[in-house]
């Protein structure tokens, strides 16, 4: 494979050549947004769902992204041609674009959009079969009134900081909590618990990331007949699920199996999490949004 070619506003370019200004808001201040998105066997999952989210975080956050849904889709479509990728990871980025050195956005006329198409990097089949152990960490999500987790903003540091945490304790993966101590989601992904047969996760306005994955399998979960509700959980809820697992978009459903030495269940990867995640395969490998013609079927 030749090097990886990038949209880059509006053009196909090589990634050696893909550059941002240093005066782009994006790397000044994180001001932008992004969406990570995975095409399976040719095809784009949820794009339209990503998309609604992405010009929600945009609205959001006064961006006006110079593109139509249409033209967007498009672009994510033909950046994965380009790359003759069949499975890959997608990254769509809108940064503020290049101001000055203060952090007015209305000083940056153009706002910058760039999509990465890439190889996707498996994680180990072990993490699948034995799940992880978790720990809970000092760093806390934002409230929805300080910087709320519902924007996918460029603004990653909070969740940078617990990866940190993850990194000095030797984990993979770590959970936070928000300011009134309750359980919310993963660095990069959304917690669900099972208990007595009912499936949990924490509700958007607990402070969460609303993850595409996450609306899946409750859709997956409401289809095969579980009960499934958003709900508060404490630490004492994961402790003593029967069952617990993350979801998102790179690592799709990843069984938990302890948090803070304590094993969840009895250690093992359990009987929902193990369907919900078949589930799960079998859907996000026969739908969406084609990449090379329409003759691939469509669920
Ligand atoms: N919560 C947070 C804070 C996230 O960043 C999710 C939940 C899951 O959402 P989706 O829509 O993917 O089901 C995310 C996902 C990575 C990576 O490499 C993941 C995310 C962002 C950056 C990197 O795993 N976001």
């Amino acid at each position: 494979m030749g090097e990886l070619k990038i949209f880059f506003n509006g053009k196909m370019v090589p990634g050696s050549e893909a550059r941002v200004s240093v005066f782009d808001h994006g790397f000044l201040y994180g001001d932008g947004i992004f969406e990570g998105i995975r095409a399976y066997e040719g095809r784009v999952f949820k794009l339209s769902e990503h998309l609604d989210r992405l010009y929600d975080s945009a609205k959001s956050i006064l961006l006006k992204i110079p593109y139509t849904r249409e033209a967007l889709t498009e672009a994510v479509c033909a950046t994965v041609r380009e790359n003759q990728l069949t499975d890959a990871y997608i990254r769509l980025v809108i940064s503020r674009g290049t101001g000055d050195l203060g952090l007015d956005p209305n000083k940056c006329p153009e706002p910058s959009v760039i999509i990465i198409a890439d190889r996707i990097a498996l994680y180990p089949e072990e993490m699948y079969s034995n799940g992880l152990h978790l720990a809970s960490v000092s760093t806390r999500r934002p409230a929805t009134d300080v910087l709320n987790p519902a924007i996918k903003s460029l603004n990653y540091l909070n969740n940078i900081m617990a990866k940190i945490e993850a990194n000095l304790r030797g984990l993979p993966e770590v959970v936070l909590l928000n300011h009134q101590g309750y359980v919310v989601e993963g660095t990069g992904d959304n917690i669900f618990i099972v208990k007595r047969g009912e499936v949990l996760t924490p509700p958007v306005y607990a402070g969460i990331l609303n993850g595409i994955t996450r609306q899946c399998v409750m859709a997956l979960a409401a289809d095969m007949g579980m009960p499934c509700r958003e709900q508060n959980l404490t630490l004492h809820d994961l402790y003593t699920a029967d069952e617990a697992f993350l979801t998102g978009t790179a690592a799709e459903i990843v069984p938990a199996v302890g948090c803070d030495g304590r094993t969840i269940g009895d250690g093992s990867v359990g009987p929902i999490t193990t369907r919900i995640l078949a589930a799960f395969k079998s859907y996000s490998r026969s739908t969406g949004v084609p990449v090379y013609g329409t003759n691939a079927a469509t669920a």
